[in-house]
């Protein structure tokens, strides 16, 4: 059965359990709130529902109650790789099933059929200052999309239909992630390869046609297909996630909705980190190991350095996690099983870094999570197969974490989920709260 056919029959399987909590469990309690929860960023407070991922404090994610190991190991495979294609994934998320190989094989197909992306696309991003950020760039490049948006044309048809609301998004959401990874190695080749830009390869599944669109290895396919399937999702709280489905929640189509995901990715305190890394360990180099190797008593000056002048760590740190993060671990065991790469001498120096840092960060007494997240490692591997652009290495991330926004907002449609709209409060009624106790 096609993947929307059996997506329509797990959406109308799961309404009743949706409409059957809202009215005959609607009051009762699971979570409190605080004066510091207020303040400190709803940390914590469980306001949100999603069943494309969890995130468990101590595990790290699961996909579809699949952790990352369990996830690779059941997806069919792409070609002669160890690695699913972006497509398995695809279907699995949306449906949380395993498809066969025809199923996949269908997916990938389906996206041939989308992937063409309109000139007007490109005319948008060429006429950006050419040193604009590539964020900025994806950002235009997927609203500048919106104008043949399903779902705001449903929408304006004078026949909106909630039931039947989720198909237009639906195919606005297959548009976008068949699309993003073709605007992407656009803006890689305008950017850093001198605008030499390489037709789509219909042949490859999604991972391998970027690998191959922006001139690198055979290799690099799985690079590819992990990376984009490891950045997709990581449950609804964080700020991609929650911005497209906030932006989504007025009815904004998906393309308005993954524009702004982008544009809260883009923050250093988010997907930026991965770029940001790069950057603290290359300055680390020039600064502290000038005609010496790296030790780990050079990066711990290093780290209290950036930690003495009011400086994050990238990388480090987590507003859920409080354990390794197994996205960083996943990409580490890449590195080790890697011929050369597990010899890198900027792999040895990231995880130089892993050895120090938790002590350290314990040390300072802050962070709840003194452990590495997924964008310590990113960005090794990046640089070891040439893409050493870091300002392009959220843009990876973006063509990932497109999976998970695009697959969530066609459930919030298929479950009619609200406007969202929490509600605010002065100081001062804070302050009058505080002193009744
Ligand atoms: N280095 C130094 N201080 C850190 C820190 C780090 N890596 N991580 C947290 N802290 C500090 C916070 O800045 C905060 O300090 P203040 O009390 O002075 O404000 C304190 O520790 C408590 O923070 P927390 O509750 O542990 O963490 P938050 O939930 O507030 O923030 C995060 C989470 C990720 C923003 C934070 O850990 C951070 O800034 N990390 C570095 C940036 C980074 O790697 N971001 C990527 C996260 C993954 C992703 O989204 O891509």
């Amino acid at each position: 059965m096609a993947l929307k056919e059996t997506l329509k029959q797990k959406i109308e399987a799961h309404r009743p359990r949706t409409t059957r909590l809202v009215k005959e469990f609607g009051k009762v309690i699971i979570d409190q709130v605080t004066i510091d929860q207020c303040i400190g960023g709803a940390r914590d407070i469980r306001s949100l529902v999603t069943d494309i991922s969890y995130l468990d404090p101590q595990e790290g994610i699961r996909f579809r109650g699949k952790t990352i190991p369990e996830t690779f190991a059941a997806l069919p495979k792409a070609d002669g790789s160890k690695y699913p294609t972006v497509e398995s994934f695809w279907y699995f998320l949306l449906t949380g099933d395993v498809p066969t190989q025809a199923q996949v094989d269908e997916v990938v197909a389906e996206w041939k059929t989308r992937q063409e992306v309109p000139q007007y696309v490109f005319d948008a991003i060429r006429a950006l200052p050419r040193e604009s950020h590539p964020m900025v760039m994806l950002s235009v490049g997927i609203l500048a999309l919106q104008k043949d948006s399903k779902f705001a044309g449903f929408y304006n048809s004078g026949k909106f239909n909630k039931m039947t609301a989720w198909e237009s998004v639906y195919e606005d959401a297959s548009d976008i992630v068949a699309r993003i990874p073709i605007i992407a190695a656009f803006i890689y080749n305008l950017k850093f390869r001198g605008d030499k830009q390489i037709a789509i390869d219909p042949k490859l599944d999604m991972g391998a046609n970027f690998a191959h669109m922006i001139g690198q290895s055979e290799e690099y396919k799985d690079v590819a297909r992990m990376y984009f399937i490891l950045h997709s999702d990581h449950e609804s709280g964080n700020v991609s996630a929650h911005t497209t489905h906030l932006v989504h929640s007025a009815l904004s189509d998906p393309y308005y909705a993954y524009s702004a995901g982008l544009n809260g990715l883009a923050g250093p305190l988010h997907g930026l980190a991965n770029q940001e890394v790069l950057d603290w360990t290359m300055k680390f180099q020039e600064k502290y190991c000038k005609g010496v190797e790296p030790t780990k008593e050079l990066v711990t000056k290093a780290l209290w350095d950036t930690l003495n002048a009011g400086q994050v760590i990238p990388g480090y740190g987590h507003a859920v996690l409080r354990k390794t993060d197994p996205r960083y671990m996943s990409q580490r065991e890449f590195c080790l099983n890697t011929p050369g790469l597990k010899d890198d001498p900027l792999f040895k120096l990231v995880a130089m870094i892993f050895e120090v840092a938790p002590g350290v960060l314990t040390e300072h007494g802050k962070t709840k999570n003194p452990w590495p997240n997924v964008d310590a490692q990113s960005g090794v591997i990046q640089w070891y197969y040439g893409l050493k652009e870091w300002d392009f290495y959220t843009v990876l991330f973006g063509v990932g974490r497109a999976l998970g926004c695009m697959a969530n907002i066609t459930w919030d449609r298929g479950l009619g989920y609200a406007i969202e709209r929490p509600k605010s409060v002065t100081t001062d009624m804070l302050e009058k709260w505080a002193e009744e106790g």
